[in-house]
């Protein structure tokens, strides 16, 4: 079936982008479903609370557990894995994309406020994985727009949602490096030239110069990502740039 995404929030419209473009047209081929909830259903009082103050004082306020514990009961299959978007998490990467793809679907719990009382993380990672991921180090009013840059970076990489004409295995991160930069026509815009490389028909030498252009522009701008890299990744010539 379809790779089957589930969203609880308390902005569900801030989801709507979920249903455009190229996540659309996935829904709309069938190899995607979603389902975005608002986490109020699940409260019990007039005032449909969600939040309160947290023990042990401080600024901000905290999430309940009790409508989060009703709406995971509801939408999460066990074994779902749980994402839950948060500036305190592990830092979201393309290969945790990689490997959320090739699961049978997701659930999102969006934190607002500051955060989700502790106990609905541990709780829900006895019916299966949960993991608590950043998008980077800045913070955010809440997980919803995560959310849109987590699905955007998983749907793509599942089998029929990208064209051969816009394949993923090449992608900046695929192989652990950034790619380098690209061109079209014309050949000179505004005095500036396309690299003559690119011009000469020389296949073996394109990408021996699209490679050097990967590790320049790796080495400047994410020298983490080179010291990261296995031992076994970089040839000779690689290291010769
Ligand atoms: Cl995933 N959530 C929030 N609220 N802020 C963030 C974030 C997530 N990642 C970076 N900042």
């Amino acid at each position: 079936g379809p790779f089957r995404i589930d969203v609880v929030t308390i902005f569900p419209e801030y989801l709507a982008p979920l249903r455009q473009s190229l996540l659309g047209k996935a829904i709309e081929r069938g190899l995607v479903s979603v389902g975005v909830h608002d986490l109020r259903q699940w409260t019990d009082d007039v005032h449909r609370t969600v939040d309160d103050a947290p023990y042990g004082g401080g600024p901000g306020m905290v999430m309940k557990p009790e409508p989060w514990g009703q709406a995971l009961d509801a939408v999460r299959p066990p074994g779902t894995r749980l994402v839950v978007p948060t500036p305190a998490g592990r830092p979201f990467t393309h290969a945790m994309a990689v490997e959320w793809a090739a699961e049978p679907g997701l659930v999102f719990a969006c934190g607002r406020y500051e955060g989700i009382d502790q106990r609905v993380a541990d709780w829900a990672a006895e019916a299966g994985p949960v993991s608590e991921v950043s998008i980077g180090d800045y913070v955010l009013a809440g997980g919803e727009s995560a959310v849109l840059v987590m699905t955007e970076a998983v749907t793509r990489l599942i089998p029929g949602v990208l064209g051969n004409r816009e394949s993923a295995e090449f992608d900046s991160h695929a192989d652990g490096l950034l790619e380098g930069p690209s061109y079209t026509r014309p050949v000179t815009w505004r005095g500036h030239e396309v690299p003559p490389v690119l011009l000469s028909g020389n296949h073996a030498a394109i990408e021996r110069w699209r490679r050097a252009e990967s590790l320049r522009r790796t080495a400047t701008r994410r020298p983490d990502l080179l010291a990261a890299l296995p031992e076994d990744a970089l040839t000779d010539a690689d290291r010769a740039v």
